[in-house]
């Protein structure tokens, strides 16, 4: 991660909080994932576990207010985002988790893309978040939780952005 990149990355930890990261190599250009991930009111194309998506302030701008309904049989009906880094020109996204009906209290990440070092036409993302440990839960099964579902995000955002072949979509 380029140095002006990495308190992206740096999180304020108590010991109430878990965080981690995960990287994923993606080999589409770095212009075609940034299309799919910079689309604040449709992160349903390429994460699984949402159903639906309204946003019910703003148009996408930083400060915008997402609802996202989440598919059954995980332990969460909805979740209420707030857009709070759009730049495009560096290529960083954050949202954070500002109300709903889940167990992740607190969640905020942070995802960048970096042109891959070893091929032009590679992306490589790093996303990493902190969230409160809910009070029923260890700090690992937090982790392993939320690994899960960025993990599964990511590689799903791989084979959509793979298959769409240098092209970007709107
Ligand atoms: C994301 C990341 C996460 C989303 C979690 C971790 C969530 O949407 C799901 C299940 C939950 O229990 C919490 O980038 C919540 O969306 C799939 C509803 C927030």
């Amino acid at each position: 991660i380029p140095q002006d990149l990495i308190h992206h990355h740096t999180h304020i930890l108590t010991p109430h909080h878990c965080s981690s990261a995960v990287v994923q190599t993606i080999s589409a250009p770095l212009p075609t994932v940034w299309s799919i991930i910079r689309r604040f009111d449709n992160p349903q194309a390429y994460k699984h576990f949402l159903k639906s998506c309204h946003v019910i302030l703003g148009d996408g701008d930083v400060g915008s207010l997402r609802e996202v309904h989440v598919v059954s049989g995980l332990p969460a009906g909805s979740s209420t985002e707030r857009l709070e880094i759009l730049d495009d020109e560096r290529n960083v996204m954050s949202f954070s988790v500002v109300g709903g009906d889940h167990r992740l209290q607190n969640y905020r990440s942070v995802t960048t893309l970096h042109k891959s070092p070893v091929c032009d036409d590679a992306t490589v993302v790093v996303e990493s978040y902190v969230v409160d440990v809910p009070p029923e839960n260890t700090k690992e099964e937090t982790c392993v939780f939320v690994d899960t579902i960025v993990r599964c995000n990511l590689i799903s955002l791989k084979q959509i952005a793979e298959s769409l072949g240098g092209g970007t979509i709107n």
